[in-house]
């Protein structure tokens, strides 16, 4: 058995804090914001970003960052509602790396641009995971994965600035239950503001768009 991963494992973090550090600096001296969405594959993050693009319009300049295994998707969508939108592949990669960022942040416009929205790979763990040098972390879960979910990964949606609860336009179909999924975060001390949102129909988007505005 070797022992060789784990300082491999030390110094992998330690470099990827120092990136993290390094965008940290950054957004301060440019007076930036940057929030990491992280939520699963299909949780509708890139639909929230869709309709926070239609909301936020001519209220705050915003560029997009997304990451993907594959593909320039995501990007495009953005592109479509006219963010500037630049999309980040991973390979193999359950997150995003603090040094890609960093690099895509750098050739972003210095002035001029208010937030930062990035949407992390899709997943639950890996990305909580890592500092990408975030002004805040945000949780994106549907009310198709069911109300489990923050007790089950709760290392996430402990440090989420706050929770967004997507696709609630599908309530009468499920048997979500919204008070256990309350009950969830309270149980593991998610102290953050949720958010009940559809992208689909933009139900809830302005009291979101308003609280991200706030966090100026
Ligand atoms: N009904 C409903 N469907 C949604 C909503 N948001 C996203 N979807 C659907 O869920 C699927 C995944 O959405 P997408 O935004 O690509 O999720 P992402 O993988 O988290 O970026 C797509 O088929 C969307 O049309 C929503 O608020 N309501
Ligand atoms: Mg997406």
């Amino acid at each position: 058995m070797s022992h060789t991963h784990i300082p491999i494992y030390r110094a992998v973090m330690e470099d990827s804090t120092r990136w993290a550090e390094a965008t940290r600096a950054l957004l301060t001296e440019r007076r930036q914001k940057l929030f990491n969405f992280i939520g699963s594959p299909g949780a509708g993050k890139t639909a929230l970003l869709e309709a926070l693009a239609r909301a936020l319009k001519g209220r705050v300049q915003f560029a997009v960052i997304e990451g993907d295994c594959a593909g320039t998707r995501d990007a495009e969508r953005l592109a479509a509602e006219g963010v500037q939108a630049v999309q980040i592949v991973t390979g193999a990669g359950c997150h995003l790396p603090a040094e890609s960022v960093h690099q895509v942040l750098r050739d972003l416009p210095a002035t001029g641009l208010d937030f930062v929205l990035v949407e992390n790979v899709g997943n639950l763990v890996c990305p909580a995971a890592f500092d990408i040098g975030e002004t805040a972390k945000l949780a994106v879960l549907s009310v198709t994965e069911g109300e489990d979910k923050p007790l089950k990964y709760p290392t996430l949606f402990r440090q989420a600035a706050a929770t967004v609860l997507t696709k609630v336009d599908l309530l009468p179909h499920l048997r979500f239950n919204l008070a256990k999924c309350r009950a969830a975060l309270h149980q593991i001390k998610a102290a953050a503001p949720v958010f009940e949102l559809s992208g689909k129909t933009g139900q809830g988007i302005g009291a979101f768009a308003d609280w991200l505005l706030r966090q100026k």
